[in-house]
């Protein structure tokens, strides 16, 4: 295999965002979009969410989220956040290597909508063979903790092994499992981390974390983009029901699944 990591860009964001998220397991990137770009992507984003939002199942927990299925490849403006050029250097600049969008959907938690949404690892539900997987949590609207913005458990992708959890365990008990499986976890600090409209927060598939429930006047809008490693390949779990557009041990098509080093 060639050696890629030099194509990726360096200098997207300050190192010291870099060291936060390989140390901690998570950032918090301010002001990675404009009001403008805000403006318009929260428009679509609600368009879409009104149009097709189904509820979330976050690994089988009770959740209030609601979400979009596809939006990344199915809906024009929420396409091309999921390939917005500047989030896509910071997330390859953070993971230190080349990267591809595993999927990107707006996520809406409405008013009063107050249950949280569950502590959970995103590795234990991804179906790939990656170096690295992460999600960049947009924030569309201003997130105060009252909206129910995210807790991450710092460090915790660096947690002793199993280094994957059990999918079957995780469903059956989705609110408890990250704690049963790994124990040293309730005794990790807690990390709240409260946005700006235009922040995002960038955060490692095997860092806990946890949302809190809506308790304002205003719906928690979120654009969620999953990137994974560009060599990643398809590997579903057991139990876990098949994508139709891929094949075990297959590389995701980069029609569907773009290339961080593709966009514009
Ligand atoms: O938005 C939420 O409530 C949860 C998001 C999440 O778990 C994630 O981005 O991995």
């Amino acid at each position: 295999m060639t050696d890629t990591t030099a194509q990726t860009k360096s200098d997207a964001v300050a190192e010291r965002f870099v060291t936060a998220f390989r140390e901690d397991g998570f950032t918090h990137i301010p002001s990675l979009l404009t009001a403008e770009e805000v403006a318009r992507y929260r428009e679509a984003a609600l368009d879409a969410i009104e149009r097709h939002g189904k509820t979330a199942g976050m690994g089988g927990g009770g959740t209030a989220l609601v979400q979009t299925k596809g939006a990344w490849w199915k809906h024009e403006t929420l396409r091309n956040l999921s390939r917005h050029p500047r989030i896509g250097a910071v997330a390859e600049q953070l993971a230190g290597m080349p990267l591809r969008v595993w999927g990107g959907e707006a996520f809406a938690k409405h008013p009063h909508d107050e249950v949280p949404t569950i502590w959970h690892d995103d590795l234990t539900f991804a179906p790939l063979d990656s170096r690295m997987t992460m999600n960049a949590w947009i924030a569309l609207v201003d997130v105060p903790v009252e909206r129910g913005c995210l807790t991450f458990l710092p460090e915790s992708h660096r947690r002793a092994d199993p280094y994957r959890g059990e999918l079957s365990a995780a469903r059956e008990n989705p609110d408890s499992y990250l704690f049963t499986q790994w124990p040293q976890l309730g005794w990790s600090p807690r990390v709240t981390v409260p946005l700006r409209a235009g922040d995002a927060t960038f955060h490692q598939s095997r860092v806990g974390h946890m949302a809190g429930g809506n308790t304002s006047e205003e719906t928690r809008e979120a654009f969620i983009i999953t990137y994974t490693d560009a060599e990643a390949t398809y590997q579903p779990l057991p139990g876990q029901s098949p994508l139709e557009d891929l094949e075990p041990g297959q590389l995701p098509p980069d029609d569907r699944y773009p290339r961080v080093s593709d966009f514009g």
